[in-house]
Order: C-alpha cells, then structure tokens, then sequence
C-alpha cells in the first residue's frame, strides 16, 4: 500500500477550514420549506417586477458566533433584490437612500424564547403583522430585520407611547405632561430592552447575514432556545402610518393585503377572508404547519392567528407549575398578557402624547436622510395636531 503524503495545497485548505471553523461556530440552524411563501396558501404575489414567487421563501434561519460577534443568517428561495437604482412611487426618492442596509423588500422578525417556560414572556408580535407569538414560545427578545431600522424603531416607541397612554388615561381619566414624558421615558427603555433592528447586515445573493449584540440577547443563543420567525413584505412609504396600526394590519411598514392583484398589497381572492394575515412565510418545524396556524384566527373574538416557534434541540416549553421560578420570573409571569389582547391587538388612541421627544427624533433621522422631506412634514404635521 502506498501512503499518499498529503499535499501543501491541501494541508492549506485543512488549516484553512479550521482556523475558519475556529473563528465562525455555528450556534444553531434550521431549515423551513421551500416554495411556501404564500401565506397559509391564500396569499398572491403583487403585480410588479420586483416580487416574484421565492423571493421571500424562507429556507433557514441560522447563527454564528464570529470573531466579530454573532450573526444570524437567513436564506431565502431567490437572490435577495437590491433596493439600488430602484425610486419610490410616490416623490420618485432613491429607495437606496431609504433602505440602506441593501435590501428592500421584506422584513423579518425573530423572536427569541429563551427560558422555555411556558406562557413566561411575551406574545405579541411586531404591530402591522397580524399574528401573536404562541404562548408556549413567549418571548423574551425580538429582532426585527427591515429595510428601515432607524424609522421602524421610532415608530414603535411611538406605538408603545400611545399604547402606555391609553392605558393610563383609561385607569385615571388624564394624563399629566409630566406623566406623558414618564411614559414617553417607559417606551423607549422597553423598545431597548426587547427589541433590537439590526444596522449591521449584508446581502450575498440568497443570503443576508444580520449581526446581534450579544449584551442585547443577554447570552449567546443555544439549542435550547426557541426561535419564532415571521417573513412580511416590506412596504417603504408608511411612515405616515406611524404609531396607528390600521385594522388592516398597514404598520410598521408591513405590506397588508388586499383583494384581487394589486402592486403594493399581496392579494386574496373573492372567497378568502379579509382578515387573513399578511405573513407570507414562517419558520415552521413542518409543512402543515404553516397553514393551520395562518387560518386559526377569529376577527370577531379578535384572535389573532399565534405563530409557534422552533427549538433546535426539539424540546417543548416547560410548563410553569413544573418549575421553580426565580423571582424575576415569577413576577414576569403575573405582568404576561394572554393571546390576543396585548398591545398587537389593541387599538391605541390617537389622542394627546408627548411630542417634544419625538419631534427630537425626527429632526434627527431628516438630518441623517433616513426619512424624506415630505415624511418629515407629514409626521411633524401628524405629533403637532396631537398635542
Ligand atoms: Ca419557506
Ligand atoms: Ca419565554
């Protein structure tokens, strides 16, 4: 038998791969099905160029802790499109001068379970979506992949303000302007501590990477936490949406749905409920899945359809009576709000909120060019008519 001593060439690529396997471990990865980006089934592409059928194929969720931190990847079922070259229909602005992270055409929220108690967490997702989290996954951390972070997230905090007023108003009938500012305060710290809208990302066709601090997940992700994704179409132009998530689910730049074919909606047709959730893909742990979950929904009751989540390690939510809490749990456990009835599904008023803040925070993203002059004019006109 002749040993074959093995070549420079290829004792180079070994090293190679494993000093690259040094730098970049994989943490998990999971794989959804392909060709079912069509909601539960009942979703239709819009009429226009740039949304064909796999575009916003979800195929695998996966992160990596690199020498630079953790990235997570998704990959999708075509080459993801590039938002250069392309104008807004309204106003005809660059939409890479929007959407400057290279990508245009979707958003993609993780929410992350990372204790596995059920019920422990939170339910709601994103506002505009159309869903809840499956109390089984509540979550604790939520990344939000989207075209437009910088806008996304000031459209929350807004949201939460007037979700935090409401409530207050409704428990004492007023709501003082130092008590505006206080909630005002509240809503950015738990924009913070729950959500992250990742500014660092690229684009490689199919896939785009997205990094995550690990000081916001609190930990390197594991086997063992779940992870719910949720695929939307990204639509630009509805900053004047801000803070007023309609019934038809057109916020936080969510692209709604609508009867029949149409460019900017993902259409229905005449016999499918008006209701029907403008979630085009999700990771689900099995094709059935997916279109079960989308249809389970009642308007009326105001159930929403509660998209279940995915652990790499296979294992189901623990239930809380099996376990010792910790006392920060405990305590969490009692502040969950039940399926349905949390912030995603609840109309918030439009009456009076803290406006001096906000007004800060659009000068800011004007003067750095990540909203346009008329979404300026018409937000300032907006949080002035409020006050
Ligand atoms: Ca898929
Ligand atoms: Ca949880």
């Amino acid at each position: 038998m002749v040993k074959h001593k093995p070549s420079a060439a290829l004792l180079a690529g070994v090293l190679l791969a494993l000093s690259s396997g040094a730098r970049a471990q994989q943490l998990f990865s999971l794989e959804d099905a392909r060709s079912d980006d069509d909601g539960g089934g009942l979703l239709l592409y819009p009429n226009r160029p740039d949304l064909q059928k796999g575009d916003l194929d979800l195929v695998r969720v996966s992160a990596e802790q690199r020498s630079d931190g953790i990235w997570f990847v998704a990959e999708m079922g075509q080459p993801i499109r590039s938002p250069e070259g392309k104008v807004t229909e309204v106003g005809l602005v660059p939409v890479d001068r929007l959407a400057r992270n290279g990508f245009y055409t979707f958003n993609l929220d993780v929410y992350v379970d990372q204790d596995r108690i059920a019920g422990l967490g939170q339910t709601d997702a994103i506002p505009g979506r159309g869903v809840t989290i499956d109390r089984q996954f509540a979550w604790e951390k939520c990344i939000v992949l989207t075209p437009r972070p910088d806008i996304a997230r000031t459209m929350l905090q807004l949201y939460y303000d007037s979700v935090f007023e409401a409530d207050l108003r409704a428990k004492q009938g007023k709501v003082s302007k130092q008590e505006l500012e206080a909630l005002e305060k509240r809503s950015e710290a738990q924009v913070d501590e729950r959500y992250f809208f990742p500014n660092k990302v690229r684009v490689s066709g199919r896939r785009i990477e997205f990094q995550v601090p690990g000081e916001f997940l609190g930990g390197t992700p594991t086997q063992s936490w779940a992870y719910t994704v949720v695929v939307t179409g990204a639509n630009l132009e509805q900053a004047s949406f801000l803070g007023k998530p309609s019934p038809a689910g057109a916020a936080m730049m969510t692209m709604g749905v609508g009867t029949g074919i149409r460019s900017d909606l993902w259409g229905i047709r005449s016999d499918t409920d008006p209701g029907t959730p403008p979630v085009i893909d999700l990771l689900a742990p099995d094709p059935q899945t997916q279109a079960k979950v989308l249809g389970d929904y009642d308007t009326v009751a105001g159930r929403l359809a509660a998209v279940p989540g995915v652990a790499p390690d296979g294992k189901a939510a623990l239930p809380p009576t099996g376990v010792q809490l910790t006392m920060e749990q405990a305590a969490r456990l009692g502040e969950t709000t039940p399926a349905g009835t949390g912030p995603a599904a609840t109309l918030p008023s439009t009456e009076r909120r803290a406006a001096p803040a906000r007004l800060r925070t659009l000068n800011q993203l004007l003067e750095e060019g990540l909203i346009t002059q008329a979404e300026y004019d018409e937000l300032r006109r907006k949080i002035l008519a409020e006050l």
